[in-house]
């Protein structure tokens, strides 16, 4: 494929968004690669997490296609928006979970695509915000729906109104996302070049950017280990109960929850897991 990559680590899958030309903006082709890329991901049982980033160091996803949608008329208009919202759509209802590991801009679309992801790990350097309205048009692949969920209607109305970027710690501040990643003195960061001396200025700190990009995805395959480690059963009923508890009333959830949790009795997880925990020491 050329607009994704897909790569398996062990257990864990990488997927990136690989059209760093347009800050990995999301055009039809790319789309329909991500889509096909799910799929392939899907199916494949050794895959228990699921890691999406962009490719390069500046940016995540720069959303839609603004080159594309300059020049259409409000029937291509559909076709785009369903079309990107069934693939979002696909990510956000996969079993597996999914890790957004947010490398740089993630605007409109980009941010649209984070949002489907179940975990956000940001670093330091990521710019979020749903830019649409800077452009004459209101977010259209779930930015209103999902960040109203995410962070409540008031802070959804002042990032959309305003098309505000906000900072990873901003946007950590409001629980966009889940943990933001920085340098620091651990990380051997390389000394400031001589004064002067652009070129090796330039040299520093696309070297401290790829360091904080490895940082970070470092940091989502160690948040991946934590959850492959425990039962892949129990995780993805947890996850469908939470998606789906979302969107219902307290009580239909609670009715959901049980028969959810009483499901996995039939699961061979939880009496070996069960068992082990029980007999542990005592060999
Ligand atoms: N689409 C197409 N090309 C893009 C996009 C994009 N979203 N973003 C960046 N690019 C291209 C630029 O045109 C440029 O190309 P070239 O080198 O050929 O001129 C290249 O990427 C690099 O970009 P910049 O030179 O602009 O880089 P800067 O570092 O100066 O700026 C920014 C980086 C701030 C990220 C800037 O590129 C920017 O503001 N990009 C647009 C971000 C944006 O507004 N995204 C939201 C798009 S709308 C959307 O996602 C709506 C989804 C729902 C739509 C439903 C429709 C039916």
């Amino acid at each position: 494929m050329k607009y994704v990559q897909l790569e398996s680590l062990n257990d864990v899958a990488i997927i990136r968004i690989n059209r760093p030309e347009a800050l990995n903006a999301l055009n039809i082709d790319v789309l329909s690669e991500l889509s096909r890329t799910i799929d392939i991901v899907n199916v494949d049982e050794c895959i228990k997490v699921v890691i999406i980033t962009g490719s390069g160091e500046k940016s995540f996803c720069a959303g839609a296609d603004i080159s594309y949608m300059v020049k259409i008329d409000p029937i291509a208009a559909e076709k785009y928006a369903s079309s990107a919202q069934a693939v979002l759509n696909k990510i956000e209802r996969m079993e597996k979970p999914v890790i957004g590991a947010v490398n740089g801009y993630a605007l409109g679309g980009g941010c649209e695509l984070a949002m489907v992801c179940d975990i956000r790990i940001a670093s330091n350097n990521a710019k979020i915000g749903q830019p649409e309205v800077t452009i004459g048009i209101p977010p259209g692949w779930g930015g209103t729906q999902r960040l109203l969920r995410l962070v409540g209607p008031a802070k959804s109305k002042e990032l959309i109104f305003t098309g505000k970027m906000i900072s990873a710690q901003e946007a950590l501040d409001i629980g966009l996302v889940n943990k933001v990643i920085s340098l620091d003195e651990s990380d051997d960061i390389p000394p400031e070049a001589p004064k002067d001396d652009s070129v090796k200025e330039k040299e520093r700190s696309a070297q401290i950017s790829k360091m904080l990009n490895k940082k970070l995805i470092d940091s989502c395959l160690s948040m991946a280990s934590e959850i492959t480690k425990n039962s892949f059963n129990a995780i993805k009923v947890s996850k469908f109960l939470i998606n789906k508890g979302m969107d219902m009333d307290i009580d239909s959830g609670l009715r959901m929850e049980i028969y959810g949790w009483a499901l996995c009795f039939a699961h061979e997880d939880r009496e070996k897991m069960m068992s082990l925990f029980l007999n542990k020491g005592k060999k």
